[in-house]
């Protein structure tokens, strides 16, 4: 007997910072978890799910994941954007854990089973200056990270994006009533950031990936001029030296370097991603599988990327949930062109609302074996911590005017 969706509810809990969660229950009583969150915009999914995408859901085959996929995508005049494809990335990861958990298997499994034992995981190091920085750097080798993100402070700038002024971990969006307002100059990052860098590749040796984040901030020939002041660093990646509208200027980055590429966590789909990856302009895509509509069309991104050696490489900061997490280590575990997952961790919080199957050792990630996607939401404790109003931070030029963040 075909089973049937019975019902589609919205959970927003801030256990630390603000996460959305869709739960998905089948007539059967299979329950299915999605993760639907959107960093400072998480009410706007939350209401896209609750008003226009749950009451439809009702009555489905749940097991029809990639036909509901299409209804809600082409079945929607206005397609497209971050807030429907969160929607739809988080009824797609809610579908593919109740088929694994009817199955009796993991996700990964019914994705074709895993190509690897385990997957390479990176973590972030940052310090306001060099010491700092290489503290942090020796820290996270002490955890078994193999890989890092590496951020450092910039003389004569207050904020800088990825560095916590305090030794907390790094949380940029704020609770308030408005977002912060930072200020940013490019000239002193680009004139600071290489040396910087070299200093922590001559403290870690060769054996450490090193990867650096531009956060969208630079111009086409500073960033052409980062990615070649940075070629001796040796990096894993640059990610995001321009503004994500701009990719044509990826041509003249790589007309002046060598340095791998790595763009698209505010991407969502393959259709942004198409000449980035048929034109060799990047190494690494970024979408995650909750901003970018799912298992399902990461996957469909995965296969075009694999036809120009380019690799996938999901974000994972902590506004990621858990439970995007473990569909992003599904999918890794079974992609074969799968590089690397980013992963912040989360406070103790967040795995106590979460309880989830994947784990971290050695610097790598596993899934779990639990069926499905191996995450369940504690509801009751999470209810415990209700939404508060938080917002990423603006950035704004030494003149006042605005810029990218
Ligand atoms: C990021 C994020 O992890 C990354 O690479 O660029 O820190 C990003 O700034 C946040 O996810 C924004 O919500
Ligand atoms: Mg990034």
């Amino acid at each position: 007997m075909t089973d049937r969706i019975a019902t589609a509810e919205v959970l927003v809990t801030s256990p630390g910072r603000n996460y959305v969660a869709l739960k998905v229950t089948t007539e059967a009583g299979v329950v299915g978890w999605g993760d639907a969150t959107l960093n400072g915009r998480e009410l706007a999914v939350a209401s896209y799910l609750r008003d226009h995408v749950c009451p439809i859901l009702i009555g489905r085959d749940p097991a029809r994941i990639e036909d509901t996929w299409q209804y809600l995508y082409r079945g929607v005049y206005w397609r497209g954007g971050s807030v429907t494809m969160a929607a739809i990335g988080a009824v797609d990861l809610a579908l593919w854990d109740i088929l694994g958990k009817t199955a009796g298997l993991p996700v990964y499994r019914l994705l074709g089973g895993a190509v690897r034992d385990r997957i390479l995981s990176y973590t972030h190091a940052t310090g306001w200056d060099v010491p700092a920085l290489l503290d942090a750097v020796d820290a996270v080798r002490d955890r078994g990270f193999q890989a890092v993100r590496v951020q450092t402070g910039v003389p004569g700038l207050d904020t800088v994006y990825g560095v916590p002024r305090d030794r907390a971990a790094y949380e940029p969006a704020g609770r308030g009533a408005a977002p912060a307002e930072e200020v940013w100059d490019t000239g002193a990052y680009l004139r600071h950031v290489p040396g910087a860098l070299a200093e922590v590749r001559a403290h870690t040796g060769d054996d450490l990936a090193l990867l650096h984040d531009a956060h969208h901030r630079l111009t086409p020939s500073q960033a052409a001029r980062l990615a070649r002041d940075l070629e001796p660093v040796d990096l894993f990646w640059l990610e995001d030296v321009t503004p994500a509208e701009n990719q044509d200027v990826l041509r003249l980055v790589r007309a002046h370097s060598t340095v791998p590429l790595a763009i698209g966590e505010v991407f969502t789909s393959v259709f942004e991603f198409r000449s980035l990856i048929t034109e060799q302009l990047i190494d690494f895509v970024r979408a995650a599988v909750s901003h970018a509509g799912g298992i399902s069309h990461l996957r469909r991104i995965a296969a075009l990327a694999d036809v120009w050696q380019v690799r996938m490489a999901p974000h994972g900061p902590s506004d990621v949930s858990p439970v995007a997490l473990a569909g992003s280590l599904h999918f890794g575990l079974a992609t074969p062109n799968f590089a690397i997952q980013e992963y912040m961790g989360y406070p103790d919080p967040v795995h106590e609302v979460f309880g989830h199957a994947w784990t971290y050792a050695d610097g790598h990630l596993h899934p779990g074996d639990a069926p499905g996607l191996g995450v369940e939401v504690d509801e009751a404790l999470a209810a415990r911590y209700p939404y508060e109003r938080a917002y990423l931070p603006v950035a704004r030029r030494r003149d006042g005017s605005m810029t990218d963040w």
